[in-house]
């Protein structure tokens, strides 16, 4: 999105790509219409939902859904969740299939005009929460929650259950019920499994795809861990600074970069969110960000929040900024809302909170930028 002033006003009207994440016309309450209608909307960070970890997304299935976004006057640039399979991750002989299969999604992404994949390489689950739709009683809002007193009682196959049973009909990504069928299986073998040798695994996933990548046009940008610490004993290995200082040299390239989650890093107090954004901004390795805020209720334990800072722990503003200074011209996206004004959906997903979440990120920005001597 170019940002225009009058010519008498000072502002550089540095390029930004605010987005909104899209399911599909079949899977989210949303529609591409309300989503043009937020102010200062470029375009959906899309999703094919439907899609197994492992199976390739074919051209036919791409074309219909970034043809729809494009009819709605929105763009698809950014696509995300392209799920690893598993057998990557766990590096078993069977991997290579599915590295074959996720270099065809790749190239068939590109072939419509996708530039940022965002993926993850955490085992097993994605993001966890131990309560979907908690009350914030400063406002009767509710939030995606996470207290790891409450985890301590509830097994793996708890918690998938506990989320599955209150998401509200929808699907959630990394919630894929034929991923999680073998939840006891999988959990068993990553026992083996260290962390250096998911890292070793990591390495020849990208070895294999980088190239691929470089060669059309496509960034990969991994999101953290989320929580940012370890869980359930498994191994993850992309919860900080460091962490992500290993990975981007894992296969040294500018189609090597980070989904930066300010809310995922955030949820452990010792990220510092704006320091991490400039480090790897200066770098050329942030590919795309997901911008929102958490409350930090104790150790291990936290809520989403309002995306204004000081609704939450997160400086917004320093965020913003060190986007703005190390790298303007990306994509970003309000993350998870809160359900407000009776709006019931895919949790974390709704529409007015991220609208509104939204709209204060472009305001952040616009002051930056008219602010800015550069
Ligand atoms: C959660 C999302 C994640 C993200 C994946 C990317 O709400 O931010 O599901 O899309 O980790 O693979």
């Amino acid at each position: 999105l170019l940002l225009c002033f009058p010519k008498e006003t000072k502002g550089v009207g540095i390029a930004m790509k605010m987005t909104f994440r899209w399911y599909g016309e079949n899977s989210d309450a949303v529609t591409l219409k309300q989503i043009k209608q937020i102010p200062g909307m470029s375009g959906v960070m899309g999703f094919l939902d439907y899609k197994a970890a492992g199976e390739v997304w074919t051209a036919p299935e791409i074309r219909a859904y970034i043809d729809e976004v494009h009819a709605a006057g929105l763009e698809c640039e950014v696509i995300e969740s392209v799920n690893v399979h598993e057998d990557i991750k766990m590096g078993l002989p069977t991997r290579d299939g599915y590295i074959a299969n996720y270099i065809e999604t790749i190239r068939n992404l590109a072939e419509y005009g996708v530039k940022v994949i965002v993926y993850n390489f955490m085992p097993v689950f994605d993001w966890l929460r131990t309560d979907l739709a908690r009350v914030i009683p400063e406002d009767g809002s509710n939030s995606l929650y996470f207290d790891e007193k409450e985890l301590g009682t509830m097994t793996p196959v708890d918690l998938v259950r506990n989320t599955i049973d209150n998401c509200n009909g929808f699907s959630l990504p990394g919630w894929e019920p034929e991923r999680l069928a073998e939840l006891e299986t999988t959990l068993e073998r990553y026992k083996s499994i260290a962390p250096d040798d998911l890292r070793a695994n990591w390495k020849y996933f990208l070895d294999a795809i980088i190239p691929v990548c470089e060669e059309c046009g496509v960034v990969m940008a991994c999101h953290p861990d989320d929580p940012a610490w370890p869980i359930f004993g498994l191994p993850r290995i992309a919860h900080s600074q460091a962490d992500f200082d290993q990975i981007v040299a894992l296969h040294d390239s500018p189609s090597n970069a980070i989904c930066l989650c300010t809310g995922s890093l955030g949820s452990n107090p010792d990220n510092d969110i704006p320091a991490i954004i400039r480090h790897f901004g200066e770098r050329g390795r942030i590919g795309c960000l997901h911008v929102r805020n958490v409350k930090h209720l104790g150790y291990h334990h936290f809520r989403e929040a309002a995306h204004l800072s000081s609704s939450g722990d997160l400086d917004m503003f320093a965020i913003m900024k060190a986007i703005y200074d190390t790298c303007p011209d990306t994509y970003i996206r309000p993350d998870h809302g809160r359900m407000i004004w009776n709006e019931s959906g895919r949790p974390g997903y709704g529409l007015y909170d991220r609208a509104l979440g939204a709209t204060y990120l472009n305001g952040l920005w616009e002051a930056i930028d008219r602010m800015s001597t550069k």
